[in-house]
């Protein structure tokens, strides 16, 4: 065991857990690398527990990718897939992987000791097949077809882990028709999108998002350009499952995006009321600000999980000022596998289930 320093939330409260703690936190999916520094970076722990505390409503995420295999970490969450390419109900068929790897990374089962855990707790994954069968191409009219088929069935947000279109202008219209927000990524070349002018990317659409790609040191590895890159998020070493239920680390812009669109599904779970355009409004302004990623994304913004889901809750009228402050945090305990303990210095104690994200005074009342 590493020793390592947590940080966690409980009811917005910021506690510091001692390494003793570090073997259970904060799930116990067994494939999560303890430390998990992609996950750190972008405050995703922290993210999880706010959403224990806050998130009501079950999201659907369509995936526009090469399918979705059922597999045990996905299985429960999948619903109303299609193959958009065959026109058929072939969607779980997935050869290459690259879908069901972006619909770990959005929504994987959370501790139920198996794989991993994604970024949203509350999601349902719609499998949108558009790949060419066993190719790692897709074909624009099935995008199209998929957009429109979000539009009619209410899925709120579409990923799109996808980029090199020359020319799509049916995809664009389709886009500015649907009311949800497709999320794509930028792609993986190092270019500036100035000069190879992907399409949807450089077409400015208001209810799309377009997500770079960093390693872990923050530089920008994958194509950019400030003017049509939203946000940047990890790229490099981003733990997956693949259609075999193995997982691995994985990279490319392509599993930058499902950690904002799963980010976009929790927030949305947190506040079903939000607008796509006050959802990508909110998204963008809690990222992160960073000076040295300002030619590559738009006001140098990169991904805060939690900071954008504290925004989602306190739109929707919840409190998440801390109960108490970080140093006033004695000593923190586990209680078997899904609760701890909190010890003050003023000698207080609090009992957190992390299932159910309720916590308990000393008192026994729930909080
Ligand atoms: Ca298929
Ligand atoms: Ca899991």
């Amino acid at each position: 065991m590493k020793n390592i320093t947590r940080s966690f939330t409980a009811l917005g409260v910021a506690l510091t857990a001692t390494h003793t703690l570090a073997a259970q936190f904060p799930y116990n999916d067994p494939d999560i690398p303890k430390p998990y520094a992609q996950y750190e970076q972008i405050n995703a722990y922290e993210a999880w527990e706010l959403q224990d505390q806050f998130a009501t409503d079950t999201i659907k995420v369509g995936v526009t990718d090469t399918g979705v295999k059922d597999i045990a970490d996905l299985a429960e969450i999948i619903r109303d897939g299609y193959d958009f390419f065959n026109f058929d109900d072939t969607w779980s068929d997935d050869e290459i992987g690259h879908g069901t790897k972006v619909a770990s990374v959005i929504g994987a089962v959370a501790n139920n000791e198996i794989g991993i855990a994604g970024i949203a707790r509350k999601v349902k994954i719609v499998p949108m097949q558009i790949a060419i069968p066993g190719k790692n191409s897709v074909a624009s009219g099935a995008q199209v077809d998929a957009v429109i088929y979000a539009e009619q069935n209410q899925i709120p947000i579409i990923n799109a882990s996808t980029y090199g279109y020359l020319e799509v202008p049916y995809l664009v219209d389709a886009i500015k028709n649907y009311y949800g927000l497709v999320v794509f990524c930028a792609g993986n070349e190092g270019t500036d999108l100035n000069v190879e002018p992907y399409h949807p990317q450089v077409d400015k659409v208001p209810n799309t998002i377009i997500v770079g790609g960093t390693d872990i040191d923050l530089n920008n590895r994958y194509n950019y350009g400030a003017e049509f890159v939203d946000i940047g998020a990890p790229a490099r070493g981003i733990i997956t499952l693949n259609p075999q239920g193995t997982a691995a680390p994985t990279s490319g812009t392509s599993f930058s995006a499902p950690l904002v669109a799963g980010t976009l599904a929790a927030m949305l779970s947190i506040n079903p009321k939000l607008t796509s355009a006050e959802l990508k409004e909110m998204l963008l302004k809690s990222a992160k600000k960073i000076p040295a990623l300002e030619t590559y994304y738009r006001n140098g913004n990169f991904l805060d999980v939690s900071a954008a889901l504290k925004a989602a809750a306190e739109s929707a009228g919840y409190n998440t000022t801390p109960i108490f402050a970080e140093n006033s945090i004695e000593r923190v305990k586990p209680v078997g596998l899904n609760r701890f303990s909190v010890f003050t210095k003023d000698n207080k104690v609090f009992v957190k289930d992390r299932v159910s994200g309720k916590v308990w005074g000393l008192n026994g009342n729930s909080m």
